[in-house]
């Protein structure tokens, strides 16, 4: 389409150099350096969830428990599963990209409330470091799940600490949930209808939902626990007239919900991907924004899909399970539709849409196996087992993390104003592919073959597709190893990103990359629908591009050198 080489010159001021020292970025209100504050942070706690991966996978190498103690075991799985859930999944792309690019897409200049984004980060930091003190103190054992009456009378780890740590993280979320509700209902650029917004947008619009309606509840849930195991008030022990299974219906209220908050955002990310490498408008859009809505209301419906095996009665089982298979339904919806976006698209195979193939297929394999597990007959034989596991990663690391992924480098080049190294980030896409169908896939067979989760020993029988499971973790570690060096290599080395890289659509394209301190030099105004892709015919006469770059002139900066 352009013939033209295009000389970058770099804007020179953005947020990035307005300001210079450590407390110019401790004590920002700029929600996109709040942004890369949370990035650090989400990388640290990704790393450290993945350095117990690797002690749980060299583990499970041989059937003998011989590498750690049973009890050590216990810890590595809990303390994994708890960085990972609620120190990375949870906050990793709504507090990532989330901060970053809601004001940005909807043309306004931070969030509604700074101060309080500022707040969320330190709030999340609070919680997090007595997370870590419940590490460094020797863990805790009871898994992510803090199942009674375990955690509340037998377990000798730090349950308490952690639980500060949940509770306290909570409200960080909370807050970052409230302001993305009122930035987006407050905050958007004229002409920017509900109608009009980007689907991330959207999908950040309904976690919002979740996040400020079931966070209250796990943190009432650990409060709760601590209060049962500090004073023995007599909520969850039947010696004291209390219900252990109580616990599971509080943790599952909320945590059912969150598993939404760790797929909506990523959901998000596809649909911005999809329509913008495929240059097509997403096909049904209203469709797919509804979707997101329906998923936040319906996810607070099914938790009892966790509990078929506990007390509950048969009946609340039907109803659950017929529930859950609702639920499926929107997220089918999103699916189809991004196929059929696809359908005839004008494709391209950058990076970031490699990562969009793969969160198709795993979030589809992830999805349909969460069906089977909705079936009361098929979850009696393998609840508790790796199926469950192999489910559950399916979505978290093959959904979740692969739209992280694509998203981070997607909007690298408006991030940091450079571009990432293409090659090397092709081959680490694929590296993470492999890696992750090699360490999750035989965990299908071995949940349905019988092996139980939370073991550090098993039957031999079961060695070879362990084996086979630990080498690829060794490969999926290091597919997230080469990103890490090449985009922080990139931040100094990668060439000058033009203000819209892609060619995308979305406002955030038409200001200057990185965008300056109040995002754009002149409030935006919107005239045309999400995504409004036109025929490459009509596009060569006056391409969207232009017509953004005659709207949006970004202040003082071309992008062509000219
Ligand atoms: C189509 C939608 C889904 C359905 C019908 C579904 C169904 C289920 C069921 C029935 C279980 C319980 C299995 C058992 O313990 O026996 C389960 C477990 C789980 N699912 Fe899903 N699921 C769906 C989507 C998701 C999503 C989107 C995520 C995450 C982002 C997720 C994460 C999990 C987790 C973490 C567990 C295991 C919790 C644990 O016991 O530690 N699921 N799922
Ligand atoms: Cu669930």
């Amino acid at each position: 389409m352009e013939s033209v080489v295009e000389v970058v010159v770099p804007p020179r001021t953005h947020y990035v150099n307005a300001t210079y020292g450590v407390k110019s970025w401790l004590l920002t209100t700029d929600h996109k350096r709040i942004a890369l504050l949370y990035l650090a942070s989400v990388t640290f706690f990704f790393f450290l969830g993945g350095l117990f991966a690797v002690l749980i996978r060299l583990e499970l190498l041989t059937p003998q428990g011989d590498l750690v103690q049973a009890e050590t075991y216990n810890r590595l799985f809990t303390m994994h599963g708890v960085v990972m859930v609620f120190f990375f999944l949870i906050p990793a792309i709504p507090a990532v990209l989330g901060n970053f690019l809601v004001p940005l897409m909807i043309g306004a200049k931070d969030l509604a409330f700074p101060k309080l984004n500022l707040l969320s980060w330190y709030i999340y930091i609070a919680g997090a470091s007595f997370t870590v003190l419940a590490i460094v103190l020797g863990g805790v054992d009871t898994g992510w799940t803090f199942y009674t009456p375990y955690s509340s009378t037998y377990s000798n780890g730090n349950v308490i600490l952690s639980g500060i740590g949940i509770f306290i993280t909570g409200f960080s979320s909370i807050l970052t949930g409230l302001n993305f509700i009122v930035t987006i209902h407050t905050m958007r650029a004229p002409g920017l209808t509900w109608f009009r917004l980007p689907l991330f947008i959207w999908s950040h619009y309904a976690t919002s939902l979740i996040m400020i309606l079931g966070t209250p509840v796990i943190a009432v849930t650990v409060l709760l626990l601590a209060l049962e195991r500090l004073v023995h008030i007599g909520i969850f022990d039947p010696a004291l007239g209390g219900d252990p299974v109580l616990f599971q219906h509080l943790f599952w209220f909320y945590s059912h919900p969150a598993v939404y908050i760790m797929v909506l955002p990523a959901m998000g990310v596809i649909s911005e991907l999809i329509a913008n490498m495929a240059r097509k408008n997403i096909f049904g859009y209203k469709f797919v924004a509804m979707a997101s809505i329906a998923i936040a209301v319906f996810g607070f419906l099914v938790w009892g899909h966790h509990l078929f095996v506990s007390t509950q009665s048969v009946y609340a089982g039907m109803v659950f399970s017929v529930l859950s298979y609702a639920v499926g339904i929107p997220s089918a919806v999103k699916v189809f539709n991004w196929t059929a976006t696809l359908y005839k698209g004008s494709i391209s195979y950058d990076t970031p849409m490699l990562y969009a193939f793969g969160f198709i297929g795993f979030f589809i394999i992830g999805g349909m196996t969460g069906l089977f597990l909705a079936a009361l007959g098929i979850d009696i034989h393998v609840h508790d087992t790796y199926f469950v596991v192999a489910h559950f990663h399916y979505i978290m690391v093959g959904g979740t993390i692969m739209a992280y992924m694509g998203g981070l480098h997607y909007w690298w080049p408006k991030i940091t104003g450079r571009m990432y190294p293409e090659a090397w980030a092709r081959f680490a896409a694929l590296v993470i592919f492999v890696g992750f169908n090699l360490t999750f896939f035989p965990q299908f067979l071995l949940g349905y073959m019988g092996m139980p989760r939370r073991y550090y020993a098993y039957s031999s029988e079961f060695q070879v597709l362990n084996v086979m499971s630990s080498a690829g973790a060794s490969i999926l570690g290091m597919g997230y190893l080469i990103p890490m060096i090449y985009l922080i290599w990139s931040m100094r080395y990668g060439r000058h990103a033009p203000p819209n890289p892609w060619g995308a659509f979305g406002l955030e394209w038409t200001t200057a990359s990185p965008p300056p301190t109040q995002n754009f030099e002149k409030t935006p105004v919107v005239t045309w629908e999400a995504y409004e892709f036109r025929p490459r015919e009509e596009m060569d006469v006056v391409s969207v591009r232009d017509v953004l770059d005659q709207t949006l002139r970004p202040g003082g900066v071309r992008d062509d050198g000219g």
